[in-house]
């Protein structure tokens, strides 16, 4: 050997014992963190913890192949793997533990989710899309168990899209580099037992994308063991079917043991390159894991762990084995490990020392500027209870102080002093006041899309006709909608059940698949939460995915992921990560129990943070996907199933009109009384008009088009103010969407003091639609029963102009 091999190899050997006694140090303070941290809040200053502790091995090899540009779908054991890739330092960890909600403190979500629930920033304030090729991006988790899969199915697809369309990677460098990015899945071993990890890993070995999945194995669900969990008391037994062949695609599938780093990293190397390289989908079985200090800080794990395995724990736990190693290698000496780990507590305790004060301060600043109101109302009037509230509160604040504490006090006083006239009153109110103008801040915005890429600062833009327009099937107007707006924009895609080969089950994509191909106008599987996640997770990567629940009764399959992912997304990140996705279906009144429903109260009360159009014909259904594709947030739509062959003038401006958000639409005049509805009993309505007009009753009628935003502008009370009278029709269950409208109405827009008659609701009866054209009749709303609702109002308010009809 040369001189100069000699030097490399020395090289070599110095930097991978530098890389070793790094990923020691990085395991040993995340354990000190998870320790600390517990301890923390089991003496008060946290309100719950869960940490990473006994995972951190296998997750500081799998950093070692998680680039820029890849994505992690992943859940709260990852403390590891984020302090490894750069998304989490230590103090971070406790200030998300103490609940600090600056997102100067706590970046992922400003405290609003529960600790070690992680994501990383993709939008900036200004609601524009960071360069996610520059950064490791995680997607914001969820405490719902194997929520991450639905979105890591599209996260991984959009690589695949980007490496087929080589245009359209070119023209998104922001997001993609030639497809080459990974979407990596982590998951505990009970959550393996949830159906949305079958109907994942399914998906993606159909689709053959890039995803690696890691399965951490510590053998409990909190208590329940494996052998309650899963068939055979293990996953990747089970999961062999999936394992490709030289028969079939598949997965490459691996099991490793915990505590075994080059084994780990040797498995995440293998998987990277098949992944990155050839697309090939990949799940790693990491067994043998421990979870020293049990669960989470809610409870201890030698309540059902015996004492054997109490102690195999401690045996096999990784620092423990990784330590073995190193010195059986050679790579460093007990002591030299040893001063690591001194090292390391003290950095601990500093940080998280200084995460508490950093917490603390504006909160003491807070209290000593409301000690002085409080101080100088107590010299002016005598509130028995004051003297025992702010010494309780200089106690408390002693060990730590909560907003709440103060606020409460301040709210308290203000309650017994209502009646005071003092300019001491005026100092406390102003305090309340900023407070909770700040606080609203902190904890109740960016529900919806804030900045100028919101879908309700889209204006409207007509239909236009040409003079001799045809009038054609509804489903005419949708299907040349959609290809005009594949034809503008490339980014948009659709996919769903039956919608490419045969172009939709009421063919508003015939043709469409023919010319955009397979990808853009796609069919999928029976799999609603993962065809929901494939939007998602699409979305998230610079993609315009419209995703197609089949019929609006079959939302319930995908209504987790619509409710606990796409509509708290904004909100449960700060405003940090928004998923434009576009959620297409069709329903209200058809005939059968499950293709009639509308669930409208439903979907709005579990869904706050989605958009909810509801258009009356194919015309404006058109002009909301229109206005959803150039803006940024989540929405669904919902055509009206009885709509796709009724007649529609058709429109020459296809691709650019655009129905907005949150405005209603007056579609007939009248003076006597305002009937608001929206969807298939808009028809209904409008032709129940026809039958009052000749009993002498002229009605208003209101095409809400929203639910959600609801009547911006506040139209529907101008026309209250006019008619005194108001009607609420729907075809949701009684007390549904129509109870939520009143609200609106009512409180909302003030419209109780413009009422001459008592405000009705007309909806569907509570069951489910009975089948067939007389189930309808029985269960919905008619055009007679409206007449009826409507003249049974007029008649209480003039019996001799409107006698009693039965
Ligand atoms: C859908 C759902 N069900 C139940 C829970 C309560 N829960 C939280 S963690 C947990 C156990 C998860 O075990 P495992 O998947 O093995 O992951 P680990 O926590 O052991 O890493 C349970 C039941 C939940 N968060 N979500």
């Amino acid at each position: 050997m040369t001189a100069k091999q000699q030097t490399m190899e020395k090289i070599t050997i110095d930097n991978f014992k530098k890389t070793i006694l790094s990923d020691y140090r990085l395991i040993n303070e995340c354990r000190e963190a998870s320790l600390q941290g517990r301890r923390d809040v089991l003496s008060g200053k946290g309100s719950f913890g869960i940490f990473g502790d006994g995972k951190e091995l296998a997750q500081v090899a799998l950093s070692k192949v998680f680039k820029d540009g890849d994505f992690r779908a992943g859940y709260y054991r990852d403390q590891a793997l984020m302090m490894a890739i750069g998304q989490l330092t230590t103090k971070q960890m406790f200030s998300h533990l103490y609940g600090n909600p600056e997102l100067s403190a706590e970046p992922s979500s400003g405290s609003r989710q529960m600790m070690n629930h992680f994501g990383s920033r993709f939008v900036n304030d200004d609601g524009s899309w960071r360069n996610l090729m520059e950064q490791k991006n995680s997607t914001s988790d969820m405490a719902c168990l194997a929520s991450q899969f639905p979105r890591l199915v599209g996260l991984a697809q959009a690589s695949k899209i980007y490496r087929e369309n080589k245009v359209l990677a070119k023209n998104k460098p922001s997001f993609t580099n030639g497809g080459s990015e990974i979407a990596f899945a982590t998951v505990g071993n009970s959550t393996c037992a949830e159906g949305h990890f079958w109907e994942a890993v399914n998906a993606i070995g159909v689709l053959q994308v890039p995803a690696i999945i890691s399965i951490w194995d510590d053998g409990y669900g909190i208590s329940v063991a494996n052998d309650l969990q899963m068939t055979k008391s293990d996953v990747s037994e089970i999961l062999k079917g999936f394992q490709r062949d030289e028969k079939a695609d598949g997965f490459e599938i691996m099991k490793v043991k915990a505590w075994d780093y080059p084994a780990l990293v040797d498995a995440y190397e293998k998987c990277e390159k098949l992944a990155r390289n050839e697309h090939i989908p990949c799940i790693i079985h990491v067994v043998e894991m421990t979870q020293p200090t049990g669960h989470s800080t809610s409870g201890s794990h030698e309540r059902y762990k015996s004492k054997e395995r109490l102690q195999w724990e401690q045996d096999y736990d990784c620092i423990a084995k990784f330590e073995e190693w190193i010195i059986e290698s050679k790579i460093a000496t007990r002591e030299e490990l040893d001063s690591i780990v001194t090292e390391v507590k003290a950095f601990v305790k500093e940080e998280k020392k200084s995460a508490w004060e950093q917490y603390q301060a504006p909160l003491k600043t807070e209290l000593n500027e409301f000690l002085n109101i409080a101080n100088n109302i107590a010299g002016k009037v005598q509130i028995t209870e004051l003297e025992g509230w702010l010494a309780d509160l200089k106690q408390s604040a002693m060990f730590g102080v909560f907003r709440r504490d103060y606020l409460s006090v301040a709210r308290q006083i203000l309650a017994k002093i209502a009646n005071e006239n003092l300019n001491e009153k005026s100092e406390l109110i102003n305090f309340i006041n900023r407070l909770n103008s700040e606080n609203y801040a902190r904890y109740s915005s960016k529900l919806y899309n804030e900045t100028s890429t919101s879908a309700r600062k889209i204006k409207e833009v007509r239909p236009t006709f040409d003079a001799d327009a045809r009038e054609v099937d509804g489903r005419i107007i949708i299907r040349d909608n959609f290809d005009k707006m594949f034809e503008n924009i490339p980014e948009a895609m659709i996919f769903g059940q039956d919608v490419g080969k045969i172009g939709g089950v009421n063919q508003g994509c015939e043709g469409l698949q023919e010319k955009y191909g397979e990808v853009r106008v796609a069919d999928a599987g029976i799999r609603e939460t993962t065809i929901l996640g494939q939007g998602i997770g699409l979305s998230l990567r610079g993609l315009r995915p419209i995703a197609e629940i089949q019929y609006l009764d079959y939302l319930l399959y995908a209504f987790q992921t619509m409710a606990d992912d796409v509509a708290t997304l904004s909100y449960r990140t700060h405003g940090g990560q928004i998923s434009p996705v576009i959620i297409r279906t069709r329903g209200h009144r058809l005939e059968g129990i499950w293709h009639s429903g509308s669930p409208m109260g439903m979907i709005i009360h579990g869904t706050r943070g989605v958009n909810l159009c509801v258009p009356r014909n194919m015309t404006k259904a058109a002009g909301f996907y229109n206005t959803l594709m150039v803006s940024q947030e989540p929405a669904m739509v919902i055509e009206c199933l009885n709509g796709y062959r009724i007649k529609e003038k058709l429109p020459n401006n296809m691709g650019e009109f655009r129905t907005p958000l949150g405005m209603i639409e007056t579609t007939k005049e009248g003076g006597d009384i305002t009937l608001v509805t929206y969807g298939s009993t808009w028809r209904i309505v409008t032709a129940a008009t026809k039958l009052l007009e000749e009993a002498g009753i002229l009605a208003e009628v209101i095409d809400i088009q929203t639910l959600v935003p609801f009547d911006l502008n506040h139209d529907i009370v101008e026309s209250i103010k006019k008619t005194n009278r108001l009607l609420v029709i729907d075809e949701d269950v009684p007390g549904g969407a129509s109870a939520y409208i009143m609200q609106k109405i009512i409180e909302e827009q003030k419209a109780f003091y413009h009422l001459d008659s008592e405000p009705q609701t007309l909806s569907a009866k509570a069951h489910r639609p009975a089948y067939g054209k007389d189930g309808d009749y029985f269960s919905k709303p008619s055009i007679e029963d409206v007449f009826e609702k409507v003249y049974a109002i007029m008649h209480e308010a003039n019996p001799v102009k409107y006698p009693q009809l039965y």
